[in-house]
């Protein structure tokens, strides 16, 4: 299962769903992909998220959202329980210091192959990059919603990824962007290795290029 965001912050897509939703029914290693857009509001984007996640029952569930600035994929390896919101939700709500789960544990680290996903990344001419953080907005809450709904479930793996803007996006603010083919052949890529890695590199981050 893949999860984008709906746009927000004025802009008219997010490259997030527009990634995801291209490998909608996409068979990879004889599991069908699920897509589901998500609100960008803190209060719907968690239910709608437990929702999907009930329905798919997924070996493999990755949020993806996007990081504006950023160069290239970011491999999320770690989500908090605090939210910050710098500017509000698409409901108008702008949260601050606040858990995500009252009394949830402190963070959930990726259960994705982050390493062997950024070398194989790198193989197929992608830009990536391990991320140390998720930040402390709607994609932060989502992906330990996610983590901490999956828990308990060892079959699956989860995670999540963000991604630039796109070409046109990243003119207009004068920051790094990606050609949305390139995205969705990144997250095509994620999802493969996911499938098929069992136990992840251990190489350091900053070792891969
Ligand atoms: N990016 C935002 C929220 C939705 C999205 O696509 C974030 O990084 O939190």
């Amino acid at each position: 299962m893949l999860t984008g965001f709906a746009p927000f912050a004025g802009e008219k897509l997010n490259p997030s769903w527009e990634a995801v939703r291209a490998l909608d029914g996409r068979v990879v290693e004889d599991h069908r992909i699920v897509t589901v857009e998500l609100p960008c509001e803190f209060d719907a984007s968690t239910p709608a998220l437990w929702h999907a996640l009930r329905r798919a029952e997924p070996r493999v569930a990755i949020g993806v959202g996007l990081a504006g600035g950023r160069e290239g994929i970011s491999l999320e390896r770690v989500a908090i329980n605090l939210i910050d919101a710098r500017i509000p939700d698409n409901a108008g709500a702008q949260p601050v210091d606040l858990p995500v789960l009252r009394g949830g544990t402190s963070a959930f680290f990726s259960t994705l192959p982050i390493k062997a996903s950024l070398l194989a990344l790198h193989e197929a001419g992608l830009a990536a990059h391990i991320s140390q953080t998720a930040g402390t907005y709607v994609c932060n809450q989502v992906f330990y919603a996610l983590m901490h709904a999956l828990r308990r479930c060892r079959n699956t793996r989860a995670g999540f990824v963000h991604v630039p803007w796109l070409p046109e996006q990243a003119a207009a603010h004068g920051q790094p962007g990606m050609p949305l083919g390139q995205m969705t052949r990144a997250l095509e890529v994620i999802v493969y290795t996911a499938l098929t890695t069992r136990t992840d590199l251990r190489i350091a981050a900053g070792a891969v290029s």
